[in-house]
């Protein structure tokens, strides 16, 4: 503990600039994400796949990716086909998650919806081409990584977004929805699968790349279980707090799809003492990893005091 303390102290007298980090690894995303995919016949669906891809957003995943990676002594272009990959999952997440059939949704990141655009039928198939895309990125495009580790992170990639990941937390949280009495085990479960899963994959992933060892691999698990789920908390408390412009989305949503939120549980004021104490949590985890973790640290800092 007074190590970690010693830690956040050095964060503060670093005074590691957060906002310029952000920024610098989301303009790298953003040109490998843009060159990622070209536009060719049949055009409409490339078309498609780039709107949501590179509609904006926050980038966090392929940033958690690429950090770890470095902080592990990886490098950045080691780590960036598996940082545009996840920004592809998370994407193809976000179309499906939009259309009438789930969320039905008319704006996500400040834009029209996919299949508002597109249509539903080429809304799923953009989906569907970005998550395989995702793991042909990978394979094709990872660079001095031996090849095992390049096969471990592919193995991830498909556990996170398989029944045992993204798609049981989603499965569930249709069942839930209009249920007044889902537990916190339920919601837990969801928002494991649904948000935590792909944060924990953008971590390890970055850490197997790199060629961690399993003992320092368990710890990063356990850091970003840890802030995802705590970033899902402050995301139903913005659902309550943010405007539709901070959000990018419409705001209101979960209160309107009767589903039942950590806020509804616990409150707002409870739901952020819980976010902060799993943010506590997390960080502890990287203690063995001194200041070359002060950018994870930060990160994870960043995801409680978020407004979008
Ligand atoms: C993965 C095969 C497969 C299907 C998808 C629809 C579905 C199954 C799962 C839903 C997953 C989902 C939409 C989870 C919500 C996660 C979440 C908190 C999204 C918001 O993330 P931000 O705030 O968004 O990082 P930006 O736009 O900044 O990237």
């Amino acid at each position: 503990m007074v190590a970690m303390d010693n830690l956040q102290m050095t964060l503060q007298k670093t005074q590691f600039n957060l906002s310029a980090y952000l920024q610098e690894y989301q303009s790298l995303v953003e040109a490998a994400l843009d060159q990622s995919i070209c536009v060719v016949y049949p055009e409409k669906i490339y078309e498609a796949m780039r709107y949501s891809l590179l509609a904006g957003g926050k980038r966090l995943r392929p940033i958690l990716c690429l950090a770890t990676s470095e902080m592990a002594g990886g490098t950045v272009e080691m780590a960036m086909p598996t940082a545009c990959a996840l920004e592809m999952i998370h994407t193809m997440s976000l179309i499906h998650d939009d259309l009438p059939a789930m969320d039905n949704d008319d704006y996500r990141r400040g834009k029209l919806t996919n299949h508002k655009v597109y249509g539903e039928d080429i809304a799923i198939l953009a989906g569907d081409g970005l998550l395989a895309y995702a793991f042909e990125f990978v394979a094709v495009n990872t660079q001095n990584v031996p090849a095992a580790q390049v096969l471990q992170v592919i193995a991830k990639l498909g556990r996170a977004v398989s029944a045992a990941g993204l798609v049981g937390g989603q499965v569930v949280d249709l069942e839930s929805e209009g249920k007044a009495d889902v537990s916190l085990e339920t919601l837990n479960f969801i928002h494991n699968h649904k948000t935590a899963v792909l944060l924990e994959s953008s971590v390890v992933c970055g850490g197997i790349l790199a060629g961690m060892q399993e003992s320092d691999l368990q710890r990063l698990s356990h850091f970003s279980q840890n802030i995802g789920l705590a970033f899902q908390i402050i995301d139903d408390i913005l659902d309550i707090t943010a405007t539709q412009e901070q959000l990018g989305k419409t705001a209101g949503k979960d209160l309107q799809a009767q589903k039942v939120t950590y806020p509804s549980l616990w409150g707002i004021e409870e739901s952020q003492n819980q976010a902060q104490q799993l943010i506590t949590a997390a960080i502890a985890q990287l203690e063995p990893f001194g200041a070359k973790a002060i950018p994870l640290i930060a990160i994870a800092h960043y995801i409680t005091s978020r407004t979008h």
